[in-house]
């Protein structure tokens, strides 16, 4: 398959048309697209009151392949009777994502009781009878509360507030396999854990960092905002040990000269190997500093310990630097030359960074570049986490983890004359090991796809077989439904974003809540996934106590409460009367005061870890592919990365060379908790020699569940592996 030479463009366009056309006409397509709804698939969140396809800065049309992708999903039509009489459990077992997401919306409450062969349908009364049955029977810290970033703050805040009056803590959600150390970083850093800037300040930067992410694939509109840079003279540095083709050239669908000639977007490409960053970040801070480029005046006056942090950069050998990023001196200072000219520099990151044992310390490590400068606290510059699903902030923000923010805690114990537990919840990885250990006797998943997601997928698979009780609110099938599942598993389906009755709120990854105003349901059946929920802890734990839990079906009385209890979510009160979408209070720096103890910047010093993988190893990545959504995948071939299927692994022709592999050979791939047989080699010359890319969710059977001591996020792509022919080692006993 021949390799694009550019992201984006006609191929964009020409998808559109498809999409539209299985959607039942553009028209129709068209239509759901310009709704007033926040767009339900990655955290740029565009649309919202302004109609679909608008972003913050008012830039329109803004669409891409992936929002039509997740509305073309929602337009399907409902899983028929039949299919459930059809395919047994063993039989979805081996569905593939594809085929799952493909197999029509879920209209009806399903039940599988082990030992039973199918699911069956049952009354939405017997469903919600089962699961308050079950949970008054348990005690609290028996059950987990797992959230996707997909549903609405509304959804989000009352399911969490649930499970905390019902008595645990053991609520998380995918933020701890995805952006969790960015949080983590830049709350220790800044005391505030999201970007610090807001995109118009992006459009007016003249350099930014593009490290461990492929946006021109997963944040696709990102790239209009990257093309304005580079048109205005502004330079874009990426750092991946992949090269991208849409990080070099992009062509913009909205932008006719950009559509046809494309933009170029990475003034400099760098390559670090794969968990080289932390190397790479302290040898550009050291250059700066030698260079004499460091804003002493900022980091004297709005941050702690400086002195300490400089000693600790001077410390550094270049030799230790060079060796441990793979990256060489003359590039290091050629970025560290093109950083100290720049006015208005913005940091932003991605999974390359966060999917490593030391993710936080990462995080860290960008935040101090960035306050080295003076790029933190004032227009135009800042710190960017280019974050996941549309709404994954937004859940956090209103209270989906473990321990709630204080501020949280406190005014609900006293505006709601709650009693809130404090016991330790569990982070999602916790809750995983404790189901395997048996301790856990009943899950909810607010959307997502727990077993699909995990790493050592073997693992995961055991875990959720042991619960007792799995309840699972979903629009669509996917694996988790046919893999893992409890004793008694219940789907119950919901609506979408743009299907809800009443309108919901999102936030972007700019801090921005916006307002979807629902809109007509597509299907007789599911309902909305507060009704669900309110129902659920009305019949669990009656209306008598502290909330009147039916009241709470009223999306509007959830945002009161949101609006009483989350700090800077004041105006959400009264926004689906005055339609204003706001930006979240003290979360945009533009100057240099922090929320810290000090109110000054943090800086933290690191040991930085050897590269990983000895000689014959090679270091991988498990990554998506533009045709997929995290475990859902609509298209087996990757067009930017020109390769045709995904039971594959790409490694650069030096290491086949070297490994003794050549091009479509069957392979077995080892790392030291899973085995792969009989994938295909991809010679893939865009790849830095020494390491190896392979896809998620299929490549998780090789991910151990080592995480970051600091944030909890497995090293996705942080895994040594071993590759051979296959039928070398006929040892190996264990078999995918
Ligand atoms: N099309 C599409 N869009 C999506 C998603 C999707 O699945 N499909 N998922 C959404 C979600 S939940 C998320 S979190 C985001 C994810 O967005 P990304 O983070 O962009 O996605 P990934 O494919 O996981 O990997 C990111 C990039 O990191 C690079 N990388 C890997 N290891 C390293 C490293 O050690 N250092 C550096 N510097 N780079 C490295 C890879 O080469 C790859 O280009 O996308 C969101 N948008
Ligand atoms: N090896 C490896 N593993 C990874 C990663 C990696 O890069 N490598 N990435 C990690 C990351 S960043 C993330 S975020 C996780 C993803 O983890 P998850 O969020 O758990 O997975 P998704 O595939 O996004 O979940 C999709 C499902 O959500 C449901 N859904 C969609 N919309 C709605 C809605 O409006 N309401 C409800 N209730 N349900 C809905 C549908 O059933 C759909 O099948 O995976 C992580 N796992
Ligand atoms: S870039 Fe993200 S928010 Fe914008 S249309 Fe695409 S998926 Fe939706
Ligand atoms: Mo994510």
């Amino acid at each position: 398959m021949r390799k694009l030479t550019s992201g984006g463009g006609w191929q964009a366009i020409k998808y559109t048309f498809t999409k539209g056309r299985q959607a039942g006409g553009i028209w129709k397509l068209w239509k759901a697209m310009r709704s007033k709804n926040a767009c339900k698939t990655c955290a740029l969140g565009m649309g919202g009151q302004s109609g679909g396809m608008v972003n913050e800065v008012g830039s329109f049309p803004e669409v891409c392949k992936k929002s039509l992708q997740a509305m073309v999903a929602d337009m399907q039509g409902a899983i028929q009777p039949e299919f459930w009489k059809t395919y047994s459990v063993a039989q979805l077992a081996k569905f593939t994502p594809y085929q799952m997401e493909h197999s029509g919306r879920l209209v009806q409450p399903m039940l599988y009781e082990r030992g039973a062969g199918n699911y069956r349908p049952i009354e939405w009364e017997e469903a919600f009878r089962r699961i308050a049955d079950k949970l008054k029977s348990l005690p609290a810290d028996d059950t987990f509360w797992y959230f996707s970033g997909r549903s609405s703050n509304e959804a989000g805040f009352l399911l969490q507030l649930f499970a905390r009056i019902y008595g645990t803590n053991n609520v998380n959600n995918c933020s701890y396999y995805c952006h969790q150390a960015s949080g983590v970083g830049l709350a220790s850093t800044i005391g505030s854990g999201t970007a610090t800037l807001v995109l118009e300040d992006v459009e007016h930067a003249d350099l930014v960092f593009l490290i461990g992410g492929n946006p021109a694939s997963n944040h696709p509109r990102l790239m209009s905002s990257l093309k304005h840079i580079r048109r205005r003279g502004g330079e874009v540095i990426v750092i991946n040990p992949v090269i991208e083709t849409g990080l070099v050239n992009f062509r913009v669908p909205s932008d006719p000269i950009s559509l046809l000639f494309g933009t170029k977007i990475a003034t400099q490409y760098v390559q670090p190997h794969i968990g080289g960053d932390l190397a790479l970040l302290k040898g550009i801070a050291k250059q700066i500093d030698e260079m004499g480029a460091a804003d002493l005046q900022f980091l004297a006056e709005h941050c702690d310990d400086s002195e300490t942090w400089l000693a600790h950069l001077r410390e550094l050998t270049w030799d230790e630097i060079l060796t441990k990023s793979g990256v060489s001196r003359e590039q290091i200072n050629d970025i560290a030359a093109r950083y100290a000219k720049a006015k208005n520099v913005v940091f932003s990151w991605t999974m390359g960074i966060t999917h490593h044992a030391h993710g936080v310390d990462n995080v860290q490590a960008i935040a101090a570049l960035a306050a080295m400068r003076g790029m933190i606290g004032r227009p135009h510059a800042g710190l960017m986490p280019i974050r996941g699903h549309s709404n994954v902030q937004g859940i956090g923000s209103v209270g989906v983890t473990p321990q709630l923010k204080r501020a949280i805690f406190e005014r609900l114990e006293s505006n709601f004359k709650l009693q809130l537990p404090t016991s330790v919840g569990l982070d999602t990885l916790a809750c995983m090991e404790a189901a395997h250990r048996g301790e856990l006797k009943l899950g909810f998943c607010l959307g997502g796809n727990l077993y699909g997601s995990n790493p050592e997928q073997k693992f995961a698979g055991e875990a959720l077989e042991q619960l007792e009780m799995m309840v699972f609110l979903s629009t669509t099938l996917n694996t988790g439904h046919g893999n893992g599942l409890a004793k008694e598993t219940l789907i119950l389906p919901v609506l979408a974003r743009d299907e809800e009755p009443q309108p919901t709120t999102q936030e972007s990854m700019f801090n921005y809540v916006r307002l979807s105003d629902g809109g007509p349901r597509r299907l007789q059946g599911p309902l909305s996934e507060v009704e669900v929920i309110a129902r659920i802890a009305s019949d669990t734990l009656g209306d008598a106590g502290a909330m009147d839990w039916k009241s709470m079906q009223d999306t509007g009385k959830i945002r009161d409460a949101i609006a009483q209890v989350v700090p800077g979510f004041e105006q959400i009160e009264t926004i689906d009367q005055t339609k204003q979408e706001f930006q979240i209070a003290g979360r945009t720096f533009h100057t240099p005061i922090f929320p810290t103890p000090t109110g000054k910047v943090q800086l933290f010093t690191h040991e930085i870890p050897p590269l990983k993988g000895g000689e014959n190893q090679l270091r991988l990545m498990t990554v998506r592919s533009e045709g997929q959504f995290n475990t859902v995948v609509y298209e087996e071939e990757d067009i930017y990365r020109g390769i045709d299927r995904r039971d594959v692994i790409l490694i650069h022709p030096d290491d086949c060379r070297r490994l003794g592999l050549a091009q479509d050979q069957k392979v077995e791939i080892h790392s030291d908790v899973g085995l792969i047989r009989g994938f295909l080699v991809r010679e893939y010359e865009d790849i830095r020699p020494g390491n190896a890319l392979m896809y998620y969710p299929e490549a998780n059977v090789l991910v151990a569940r080592r995480a970051d001591p600091k944030s909890k996020t497995p090293a996705f792509k942080g895994v040594v592996i071993d590759v051979r022919p296959l039928g070398s080692d006929s040892s190996a006993a264990a078999v995918v």
